[in-house]
């Protein structure tokens, strides 16, 4: 007999809520967690202006109308520390800390076809078996950090942004050099900028940013809004991204040029980057409709920058708007006005080396105190890679996975039985309101566990030619957009050598959720049970 019913890898939301899910269903069920806490990327995340880009009332477990009811956000865009506090309260109030282990890295998870168990190796050398293997290992765990060579040399301390010091770092009066301006890059700058002496920012590929328009959450909105946040909850489940958002549906194309923009200035106006990009519904399809909103966005950078040299090294011309995650800043563009603040094209003259006291360029030397790298993530397969997962005939995942993760409906490998991925490949994880997805996930994921045990199978797994299908059907999804022309962590390719596909499923929460509900009211299509 196992150890328990269901070893979840990873404690964030995905591995807190499979726990609650499991244990609610009388199973046993235990995670563990690498990290000395709970919240996966919000425990690891802890930079300073870390900052969710979905607003707090959809980025929140809608499970329990109870705790929906009693817990306060204090601010419409959640910072780390209150999305932090929020988990642990979740853990408090469900009493969920028993079956968690946290400081507890899974090694390896082998399939035994013998007794059909799982046995999940840890870090310590121990061995738990487990009937069922949940993945909640999360879509940006395994942060990448680029081999810049000399940087063993560096004096000054370097930090990635994914392994912050939980004390903080301090940056007052040091010249500090900042590689990265994705979403965190974004995020972190403003706040160095705010300390240091000297900020350099080495931008490779310029991005898109709206604003946030962060304010503090209204006493009354959130009784109003609370009044009947069930309904609200449901038209999110049914929606396309996870989050209700009233876009115009028409096309941007079919309008006037000065409505539309009237109504991107109105949306511009009021923050938010699902809002902007979903107000209408060409943006995302069709490149003519997409240059309208890029320039639209272009043209507040040349707003907002003084210097007109640095404004047009900051237009984003690469890919179009929203093929990679819209950034989000308030004051990430201004930042440039402060004379403490250098913007340096390492597209053009690409970073060479480190040296003790500074960084190298094609063209330049910089001298440095720190350095701060928010360089991303071998995003959605990579934490998973890192684990010496063995299927059926000791067949490896990583080695599955060669030619590109996958999965059937984004949480079940073939080849894998009784393992299942919470946002997996194929999942519209990371392209939704990641919060809701986990929760869909997890919820379906317990009910196909429960549909085997209630019929004495002790083995459910996805067949090959299920997998074959969901995959080629994600790709014709994604290749139905623009999403596959930029060169994003989506499709790998921000990762040297990975193999470029499309992993997010792109066909919308609502219909993927009908899909997997149709797919267990057929008695589980696609899965063989034994
Ligand atoms: P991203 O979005 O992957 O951004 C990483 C940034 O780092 C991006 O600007 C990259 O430039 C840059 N980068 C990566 N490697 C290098 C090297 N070797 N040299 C120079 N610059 C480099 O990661 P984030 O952490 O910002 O965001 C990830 C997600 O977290 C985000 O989408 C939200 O969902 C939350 P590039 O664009 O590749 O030229």
């Amino acid at each position: 007999m196992a150890d328990l019913d269901v070893a979840v890898v990873g404690a964030g939301f995905a591995g807190i809520y499979a726990v609650h899910a499991f244990r609610s269903a009388g199973l046993t069920v235990r995670a563990f967690e690498a990290g000395g806490g709970i919240g996966g990327t919000w425990f690891w995340n802890c930079y300073p202006g870390a900052r969710c880009d979905v607003e707090s009332k959809d980025y929140s477990y809608s499970f329990s109308p109870e705790l929906e009811q009693d817990w306060s956000w204090s601010e419409r865009y959640p910072a780390q520390p209150e999305v932090l506090r929020y988990l642990n309260h979740v853990a408090d109030r469900f009493g969920l800390w028993p079956d968690i282990q946290l400081s507890t890295r899974v090694t390896a998870a082998t399939w035994d076809p013998g007794s059909s168990h799982w046995t999940v190796t840890t870090g310590d050398g121990q061995r738990r078996t487990a009937r069922f293997l949940i993945s909640a290992v999360g879509c940006l765990s395994a942060y990448q950090v680029p081999s810049l060579p000399g940087l063993e040399t560096f004096a000054g301390p370097w930090y990635h942004t994914s392994r912050w010091p939980r004390d903080g770092a301090d940056f007052t009066g040091l010249r500090v050099g900042l590689i990265g301006t994705g979403s965190t890059g974004i995020q972190v700058a403003p706040e160095i900028a705010a300390v240091a002496e000297h900020l350099y920012v080495f931008q490779r590929t310029a991005n898109f940013a709206v604003p946030n328009r962060n304010r503090a959450v209204d006493p009354d909105w959130e009784r109003a809004f609370k009044a009947d946040y069930r309904t609200y909850r449901k038209q999110a489940q049914e929606s396309f991204l996870g989050v209700p958002i009233p876009g115009t549906g028409r096309p941007a194309l079919t309008e006037p040029a000065e409505d539309v923009q009237r109504t991107l200035m109105a949306r511009w106006q009021a923050g938010g980057g699902m809002p902007f990009l979903g107000a209408y519904t060409d943006v995302l399809v069709d490149r003519a409709a997409n240059d309208i909103v890029a320039e639209f966005m272009r043209d507040r950078i040349r707003e907002t920058v003084a210097d007109p040299a640095v404004a047009g090294l900051l237009l984003p011309r690469a890919y179009p708007v929203g093929a990679k995650r819209l950034c989000q800043s308030d004051d990430y563009f201004a930042m440039f006005n402060r004379p403490t603040v250098t913007l340096v094209d390492i597209r053009s003259a690409p970073v060479s080396s480190v040296a003790p006291s500074g960084l190298r360029t094609a063209d330049a030397f910089y001298e440095l105190d720190a350095l701060v790298f928010a360089t991303g993530f071998d995003a959605i397969s990579g934490a998973l890679r890192q684990i010496d997962v063995r299927g059926t005939g000791g067949v490896s995942l990583a080695g599955e996975w060669a030619a590109g993760p996958r999965s059937y409906l984004g949480v079940a490998p073939a080849g894998f039985p009784n393992m299942f991925i919470v946002t997996g490949p194929g999942s519209p994880s990371v392209l939704s309101n990641m919060v809701l997805s986990i929760e869909q996930h997890v919820e379906w994921i317990r009910d196909c566990v429960l549909h085997a045990d209630a019929r004495g199978h002790a083995t459910v797994e996805a067949t090959p030619s299920a997998e074959d299908a969901w995959m080629a059907h994600v790709t014709e999804v994604a290749y139905s957009t623009l999403f596959p022309l930029a060169d994003s962590w989506y499709t790998g390719a921000n990762i040297p050598g990975k193999p470029r596909v499309f992993t997010p499923y792109l066909g919308g929460v609502g219909p993927y959720r009908a899909r997997c509900d149709a797919v267990a009211a057929a008695g589980y299509e696609g899965f063989v049970f034994s």
